[in-house]
């Protein structure tokens, strides 16, 4: 097939999951065009079966804020044009599925161009809801060919707050050989000493995620179990998390490493994630960690219920328990062995459950369903 993707590039867990999953079509041979603002952050090579169309925006003195929205709809409808997409599979609903939908309609007189729409999470729960977007979030959900949502929890919420319920779960997945854990003792004594247990959290610092209380938990804990924390992301909250590491006295013990494009590199010394969100549709961080033998401990809610099993590869913890993420942490950092088994569990789960050759013919399976509903032949490739 010759696929469309568009995501956002640089930010976030759904232009994460896009770029994965174009590099794993393009690997089983189908044709991935990316059409997106920049080259999404995990795509580092493109190759004679992975392109990518940057969306170029005119800046004019009238436009108060450049209509990236509509410059993507011409970029999306010139790319199906001139390479022959047979579909376009558009990341986070706002706005990449009402441009597509433009996309679709701009495009010459019978050509029709499937459009799939994967829901990720924040585009539902939070800027969907919200009353200036709600509307224009379910045309673009009800317009498109088919739509999937990364957990269970996301298509019942999605249900509940659009009534459009024809929704196809399929999760994250992951690549086991490319998310593994490699040990690397030069990374790891660079931020620890040879007793010092590693705590990590990923994310975008949003107030949402509650990085806040990595630090609250790291200051109940690290009394107890010698240790660092290391604060991988950037974002709106990162500035109070330093200071409150400056106000426990631990600015010596937490380091904040900004972006960091390998991830990997920084779960394999990992030796517990802490991701204590309001909210996480599915999760990624998790997952990915779980797959580099971290055992986790995270907020109990949306997503994370499927993909933590509690007590076996980390623990559930009610939302903003920082006492009980710490006490949870101890438990875990304290007994190597405990530790240890619940890493080898987690990275079994990740796979059982979330590995990419089971996850991404779903994909497949489910883009050669809506081509047929919609009447269209897929090319060969
Ligand atoms: O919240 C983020 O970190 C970004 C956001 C996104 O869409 O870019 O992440 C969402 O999508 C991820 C990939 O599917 C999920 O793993 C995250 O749980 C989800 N975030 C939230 O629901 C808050």
């Amino acid at each position: 097939m010759i696929i469309g993707i568009t995501c956002y590039p640089t930010y976030g867990g759904s232009g994460i999951v896009a770029s994965e999953l174009g590099k794993e079509l393009a690997q089983r041979g189908h044709t991935v065009h990316f059409i997106a603002s920049a080259l999404p952050t995990r795509v580092t090579q493109l190759s004679d079966r992975m392109f990518f169309h940057e969306v170029e925006m005119m800046e004019y003195p009238l436009f108060e804020h450049l209509p990236y929205d509509l410059a993507l709809a011409t970029k999306q409808a010139e790319v199906a044009e001139e390479f022959g997409l047979d579909l376009l599979h558009v990341h986070y609903a706002i706005p990449h599925s009402i441009s597509a939908f433009l996309a679709r309609e701009m495009l010459r007189p019978g050509r029709y161009l499937p459009v799939i729409t994967t829901l990720h999470g924040t585009d539902i729960t939070l800027v969907g809801r919200d009353r200036s977007y709600l509307k224009i979030t379910r045309f673009g959900i009800d317009q498109s060919d088919g739509v999937t949502a990364v957990s269970n929890y996301l298509r019942t919420a999605t249900c509940e707050s659009f009534g459009l319920c024809d929704i196809r779960v399929i999760p994250n997945f992951i690549n086991g050989e490319d998310y593994r854990r490699r040990p690397n003792p030069e990374l790891r004594a660079r931020y620890a000493g040879p007793d010092e247990r590693i705590i990590v959290h990923v994310s975008n610092f949003r107030p949402l995620k509650r990085t806040k209380d990595c630090v609250e938990i790291f200051a109940r804990l690290a009394s107890r179990i010698p240790s660092r924390l290391i604060m991988i992301g950037d974002g709106p909250d990162r500035a109070q998390a330093e200071w409150l590491a400056r106000k426990h006295h631990l600015a010596d013990r937490v380091h904040f490493a900004g972006k960091q494009p390998h991830i990997t590199d920084f779960f394999s010394i990992a030796d517990l994630l802490l991701l204590p969100s309001e909210m996480e549709a599915f999760g990624l961080a998790a997952l990915e960690a779980m797959a580099c033998e971290v055992p986790v401990v995270v907020s109990r809610t949306g997503g994370l219920l499927d993909v933590v099993e509690d007590g076996q590869t980390g623990f559930l913890v009610d939302i903003g328990d920082v006492d009980g993420m710490a006490e949870a942490a101890v438990d875990i950092l304290a007994d190597d062995t405990r530790r240890q088994r619940l890493g080898k569990r987690a990275r079994e789960v990740a796979l059982d459950r979330y590995a990419h050759d089971k996850i991404i013919p779903a994909y497949e399976g489910f883009y050669r369903e809506i081509l047929e509903k919609a009447g269209v032949a897929a090319s060969k490739t």
